[in-house]
């Protein structure tokens, strides 16, 4: 395994020191974000986390490694590679293999995160269950990793394209613990908040007692703190309602399907709202590496 899994020294020195770390998705960094926000803002998020006295570990594939945090210059890579491949956990073994340069999905990241014992995790949103999945049976392998790996995800809610209540049901299914931080109302990415509720926690010292006691009792599920965007730089839910209804109809007219709808649609929406879009979601992922930070300070 070894072989497989290279840690940056940064995060070798962590894990020797037993400074917290969290893990950082690749996925909005090559497949979310424009060149060269994306690099900013991956730096940034780093920042964000050294300030708070925590090790970053950015995942991803690179030259058929498992990489846990990158340097400067790999970063730089991922950020302005033309080919980089969007890694869910089913596509690992593959782009390994091939020795291409994978982001990973929040499904993939938790997958690693966990092999290396890494316990939070900040995403700017989760997968879920998208709208028309009815007909069109498209679920992230997002909800199936959050059942089976025991790594805590802030995000902002989930990616507000989805079937907010259906996500929350398939959640419930999987016996996934769904926390509001400091919020009772679901937040839906863009939105600080939602029609649909959710069980309200104040506090990155319970998420932690709580995680720890699932340990203790030997549950083996992630669990999903769902933080509300900044109310500064929120966009009303009844605003990004319109615009999502909008690019879903752009994504069925070109008949966009699998792995490319959710970066088909967040780009629709980045030039529906003339950037607008672009800018909240960079405040709500900064917003999350910050109380991510938190809990795994209460768990170190
Ligand atoms: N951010 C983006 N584009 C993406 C994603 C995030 O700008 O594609 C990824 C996240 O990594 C999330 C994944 O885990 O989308 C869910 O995609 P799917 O519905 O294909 O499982
Ligand atoms: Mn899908």
């Amino acid at each position: 395994m070894n072989k497989i899994v290279e840690l940056s020294e940064k995060v070798k020195t962590a894990f020797q020191t037993g400074k917290p770390i969290i893990a950082l998705e690749s996925t909005i960094i090559s497949h979310g974000m424009p060149y060269p926000e994306n690099l900013q803002v991956a730096q940034a998020l780093e920042n964000i986390a050294e300030e708070a006295g925590v090790t970053p570990a950015t995942i991803c594939l690179m030259n058929g490694k498992i990489k846990i945090g990158l340097n400067d210059s790999e970063l730089e890579q991922l950020a302005t590679a033309s080919q980089v491949e969007k890694v869910s956990r089913r596509e690992i073994g593959k782009v390994l293999v091939q020795s291409k340069t994978g982001a990973t999905t929040v499904a993939a990241t938790m997958f690693c995160a966990n092999l290396v014992n890494i316990k939070v995790f900040a995403t700017g949103g989760t997968g879920g269950v998208h709208q028309g999945a009815a007909t069109s049976f498209d679920i992230s392998a997002d909800l199936q990793e959050f059942a089976s790996t025991p790594v805590i995800v802030v995000s902002a809610g989930v990616k507000a394209i989805l079937d907010i209540p259906k996500t929350l049901e398939m959640l419930e299914t999987l016996r996934v613990p769904v926390l509001g931080y400091k919020t009772s109302s679901f937040p839906a990415f863009y939105s600080n908040n939602s029609p649909w509720q959710v069980e309200k926690i104040d506090s990155a010292a319970q998420i932690a007692e709580i995680y720890k006691l699932e340990h203790r009792l030997g549950l083996k599920n992630g669990m999903l703190i769902a933080n509300p965007i900044p109310a500064k730089d929120e966009i009303p839910f009844s605003k990004m309602e319109k615009i999502i209804a909008a690019a879903l109809k752009a994504a069925k007219k070109q008949k966009i399907t699998g792995q490319a709808v959710t970066p088909f649609l967040l780009k629709k929406i980045v030039e529906l709202t003339k950037g607008r879009s672009l800018q909240a979601n960079i405040a709500l992922v900064k917003n999350n590496v910050r109380l991510a930070c938190q809990i795994a300070k209460e768990l170190a």
